[in-house]
This record gives structure tokens, sequence and C-alpha cells, in this order.
């Protein structure tokens, strides 16, 4: 593992863990990025609390609570026997049931799971709530799937999982491939193998049977809220900002509504096929009749505003200027080349609406380059914190309108963004917001752990 740091004892250690977490399971890259990356950040936390080593707690924080992988089998349309692998980790149950989002796409291993699982832990905790941290998910392609494979490829998966879950247990929620549709088979399932209606189960459900109004727009709006407070803080106007936003699904577009609000311009948005540049702004209401209701590709943008710019190149997108840039689609899309691009062209700010968009090397060039840059554990946190506020909806049997719920996602990342701040000038006096994100997450965690003993 890299430090920039002075190599002391405690640096030395967390170079032993992380060696440790690499021998365990070489092949997972995404998991030792993850790890290496929130081991650096906290040398400073641990330089002045030492008991965090002495009790033990990074060894046990590194390594999951459980790792459930199993078979999925679905017969398709024509009458073919299919197989998936179905994953949930269950990372860390500290402060709260296990909770976090299903992934089903092509490139989901358990790399990919133990990566989101371990981030998930942390940004939980970020937001105050008590939950702990989760995620699963499955190799399953939903694209060309047809909604009755869709159904009876989540029926399938909840079979099994169902037997690991509950509302006070492990709570599962959408996430890349997934959203209210498949939540919704799979919720219907869940009901149907427990024989009660515990809604609390899962979260982002539909509006008729649990759901909390402002889960889909959470996580967008959330990185908007978060991204306006580090902005002001540095008194950067967001409403006279450019931004480009990566992606064009759930995140995305939420953030993109949101930003439109606030006043910012929005100019390029992005699918895993290319991205569309716009200079006089992108008109949010046809990208979502796009994606979310027709579910076609971000080319298609074109057949009502044929003057926009379509590049085959997700990652050109990076290369559009602006004061803003959102990467909301999903790991490592931003590497250190686009990320020099962003600087040479005057990027102000970057906040991360994906879990862990920007490479290392990435991160390294915004910081260098004194880029406000708001991690992805605290950005994009409004997601679950919803999701937390659903349940709590649930247990209650009641329903709060859509300004509730948003009031109080906008307080909960006004306070993550003040606890990460004042976490900075605690521990660094710096910048940088990721040690202190890391540092105060990180504390809230094993606080815990220390005061349940070693179990
Ligand atoms: P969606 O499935 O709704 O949208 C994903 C978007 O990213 C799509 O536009 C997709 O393009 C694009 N994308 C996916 N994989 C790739 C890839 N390998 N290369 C390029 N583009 C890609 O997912 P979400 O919006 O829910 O999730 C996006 C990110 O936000 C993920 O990192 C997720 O973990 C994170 N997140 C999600 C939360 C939520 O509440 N949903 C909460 C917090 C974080 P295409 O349509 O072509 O596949
Ligand atoms: O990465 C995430 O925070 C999510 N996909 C949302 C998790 C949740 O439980 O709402």
């Amino acid at each position: 593992m890299q430090t920039t740091l002075v190599n002391n004892h405690v640096s030395a250690y967390l170079d032993e863990i992380y060696d440790s977490v690499v021998k365990r399971d070489p092949n997972e890259v995404e998991f030792h990025q993850a790890v290496a990356a929130f081991l650096q950040s906290i040398l400073p936390l641990l330089e002045k609390e030492p008991h965090y080593i002495e009790k033990g707690i990074l060894k046990q924080i590194v390594e999951p609570e459980r790792v459930i992988t199993f078979r999925v089998t679905w017969v398709d349309d024509n009458g073919e026997t299919q197989v998936n692998r179905g994953y949930r980790v269950q990372f860390n149950s500290a402060i709260g049931p296990f909770k976090g989002g299903l992934r089903f796409h092509p490139t989901v291993n358990q790399s990919i799971v133990k990566f989101l699982g371990f981030e998930q832990t942390f940004k939980n905790a970020l937001t105050g709530q008590p939950i702990g941290g989760g995620k699963g998910g499955s190799d399953f392609d939903p694209k060309g799937k047809s909604d009755m494979e869709i159904m009876r490829f989540c029926q399938s998966y909840m079979t099994e999982l169902a037997k690991h879950i509950g509302p006070d247990v492990d709570i599962p929620a959408g996430d890349i491939g997934v959203g209210a549709r498949e939540i919704g088979y799979m919720f219907g399932q869940y009901k149907r193998i427990r024989g009660a209606y515990e809604a609390g189960v899962l979260t982002g459900k539909g509006q008729e049977y649990g759901g909390s109004l402002a889960r889909k727009e959470a996580t967008g709006y959330g990185t908007i809220y978060f991204l306006n407070e580090m902005l002001k803080d540095n008194k950067i106007p967001l409403n006279r900002s450019t931004v480009i936003v990566s992606g064009s699904g759930n995140v995305s577009i939420y953030a993109m509504e949101k930003a439109i609000e606030f006043g910012a311009k929005v100019v390029a948005c992005s699918d895993s096929s290319g991205y569309i540049y716009n200079e006089k702004g992108i008109d949010i209401e046809t990208v979502k009749q796009i994606k979310e209701i027709e579910k076609g590709r971000i080319q298609d943008y074109l057949k009502k505003y044929p003057e926009t710019t379509y590049k085959e190149d997700c990652s050109g997108i990076w290369s559009v200027p602006c004061d803003v840039a959102l990467p909301c689609a999903t790991q490592n899309e931003l590497d250190e080349e686009s990320a020099k691009q962003l600087v040479k062209n005057g990027v102000k700010a970057v906040a991360e609406g994906a879990n862990m968009p920007s490479t290392p090397e990435a991160i390294e060039v915004f910081l260098k380059n004194n880029i406000l840059f708001g991690p992805a554990k605290a950005t994009n946190a409004g997601g679950v914190a919803v999701s937390q506020l659903e349940m709590a909806q649930n247990s209650m049997r009641l329903k709060w309108s859509f300004e509730e719920v948003d009031e109080k996602l906008q307080e909960i990342m006004k306070n993550i963004y003040k606890n990460c701040r004042s976490s900075v000038d605690e521990f660094y006096n710096a910048t940088n917001l990721i040690q202190g994100a890391n540092i105060a997450s990180f504390k809230k965690v094993a606080d815990a752990m220390i005061a349940q003993g070693v179990i």
C-alpha cells in the first residue's frame, strides 16, 4: 500500500492489515482499492488515538461478518434454463441491521460486492442513523430482458435471499440495474415465502405498498444538497455553474434535476455507450422519458434535439468544460487522464454520486490542484438515508409527505457535510473531505464495536 505519510509504526501496522486483506483474497482488486484508500486516510486519527489499534478493531473491520453466494436458476422466454450467481455481503452490523443495495450487472463479482459493502458500512454511519452495512446483487444482465424474464429472475434470486434477510436483520434496496420494478417483484416473492407483510424488509418500494416519497430522488438530490454546502463554504455559486453528470440512471437523473432547480446549467450526461453534450443545457424531462420510461439509449436524445453532440465514448464526457463534475455512473469511471483534462478545463468541484467513481490517481490530481472534492460515501449518502426513513415509516405504519422527507434529507446532508468538515479541522487541519468522511464514520463504527466486545 502506498502511503504519502511518514513511515512510522502506525503506517507499518496499516500496511500489515492491508497485506493480510490482499493475501486472503488476492483477486479482489476493487475491494483492495477501497480498503487501501480508507486505511491511508484514517492514519491521523490512529496516531492520535492508538486504542483502536490496541483493541484489534482494524483487523475486524476489513473482514465482512458474512458472505453469502448462491446459484440463481431461471427460465428465459425461449424455455431455456439460465444460471447466474447471486451474492449478499453482510459487512458490519455494529450500529444497526445490515443495509445496502442490490446490483444487477454482468460485472458483479465478490470483489465488487465486498467493496460496496465496505463503503456502505461507513456511508451509513455518516448518515447518523442506526444502520449497518451490506450489499448484494448478481452478474445477471437486465439489458434486453423481457419484463417476464426480469420477474422470473427476481423471484428466483429472492427465493434464496429470503433465508438471510428481514426487517431487523438485513434490508436490501436498489443499485445499478435494480429500481422500483425489480424491488416490487422481489418484495412480492418475499411476502409469499414469509406469509407475512413485512414492509420494512426492502426499501425503494412503490408508493402503493410501503415505499417512501422522495426515495427515488434521494441520492441525486442529496448529492446536490451536499455539493451546495461544499460550494457555499467556498463561496462558489451553484446557480452560475456549468455542470456535467456521467450516467443517466437513477442517481444521475435526479442530480441533474436538482442542479437545474438550483439554477445550474447541466450540459452533458452519458450512458455506457456514449455521451451527449449541448451547451444550451440538457432537457431533463426528455432524459427521464428515454431512460426511465422507454428504457432506451442516451443517443435517442438526438431524435428530439438533433443539434446535440453525441460521441460514442462514455469517458469522453470528462473533456467537456465545466465548473462542476458529478461522476454518477460506476466505479473507476474517472481516471487520472480524465482528472487532468477536467483540471485543465477549469473544474472547481467534483462530487461523487456513484460509489468509488474516481481512481486513486484521479483523486490525487484533484487534491494536488485544490479542487473541492466530495467523496462518495458522504456525497451519495442521501439514498440510503431516505431508505432508513422508509424503514421508519414502515415501522410506524404511516407515510410522510414528500416535503417532510425532503426536509429531513436536506438536514441529513447538511449534517454530513458539517461532520466531515469538523473531522478535517480536528485531525488534519486541511481541506480534504475524504479524511473527514472516513475518520468521522470509522470512529462511530469502531466505538460501537468496542462497546459490544470481541464478537
Ligand atoms: P442505474 O442502473 O439507474 O444507472 C446506472 C447508469 O450508469 C446508467 O446510465 C448506466 O448506463 C451507467 N453505467 C453503469 N455501468 C456502467 C459502466 N460500466 N460504464 C459506463 N456507464 C455505466 O444505477 P444508479 O443510478 O442507481 O447507480 C449509479 C451509481 O450510483 C452506482 O455507482 C451506484 O452504486 C451508486 N449509488 C446508487 C444509489 C441509489 O440509490 N440508486 C445510492 C448511492 C450510490 P447504461 O444504461 O448504458 O447501463
Ligand atoms: O450505494 C447505496 O448507498 C445504495 N445503493 C442505496 C442503498 C440503500 O439501502 O438504499
